[in-house]
């Protein structure tokens, strides 16, 4: 409804109603991962998120193969009402490094193991937990996205 539409006895207790409703459907958290061979392990998270009733929207993106993809979504996400962005990647897994270059929102990397992991996943680990100063990212273990999902659910709660 434009301002010209709305009528006279609309108040602005009803205006703020409304744009609520729209704030309510919004997604929360942006759950992001490398690949699709990722969405097993990645899927805990919305399912934890889900059971929670806190509203999420799924990407699959890769640091490494869709640059300009990745930073347009972090760039974009605060914007879009985003609260938290949860990034799940194996090897070497710059995706929650690059998501938290470009966004104020706090990142949650998930790292994931897959048949070609070092050390079990620790060179995930490693790449997830490793930032520089100032650009922080949070770490849950390895395969824990679930995890990542209850951190995010404080997070927004805290
Ligand atoms: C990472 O490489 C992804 O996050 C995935 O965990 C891993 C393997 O990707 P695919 O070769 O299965 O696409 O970037």
């Amino acid at each position: 409804m434009t301002e010209g539409e709305r009528s006279g006895s609309e108040t602005l207790t009803e205006v703020e109603a409304e744009l609520e409703g729209f704030e309510v459907d919004a997604p929360r958290v942006g759950i992001v991962m490398g690949s699709k061979s990722d969405m097993p392990e990645m899927e805990k998270a919305a399912q934890e998120l889900e059971e929670r009733g806190i509203s999420y929207e799924v990407r699959v993106m890769s640091a490494h193969r869709d640059p300009e993809v990745v930073t347009d979504y972090a760039k974009n996400a605060h914007m879009r009402g985003l609260r938290v962005i949860i990034a799940g990647a194996g090897l070497s897994a710059a995706l929650p490094g690059v998501c938290a270059a470009h966004t104020d929102l706090p990142v949650i990397g998930v790292p994931l193991t897959t048949p070609n992991s070092v050390a079990g996943g620790l060179d995930s680990v490693l790449a997830i937990a490793q930032m520089p100063p100032g650009v922080p990212v949070a770490c849950v273990g390895v395969n824990s996205a679930r995890n990542a999902a209850i951190l995010a659910a404080r997070i927004i709660q805290a």
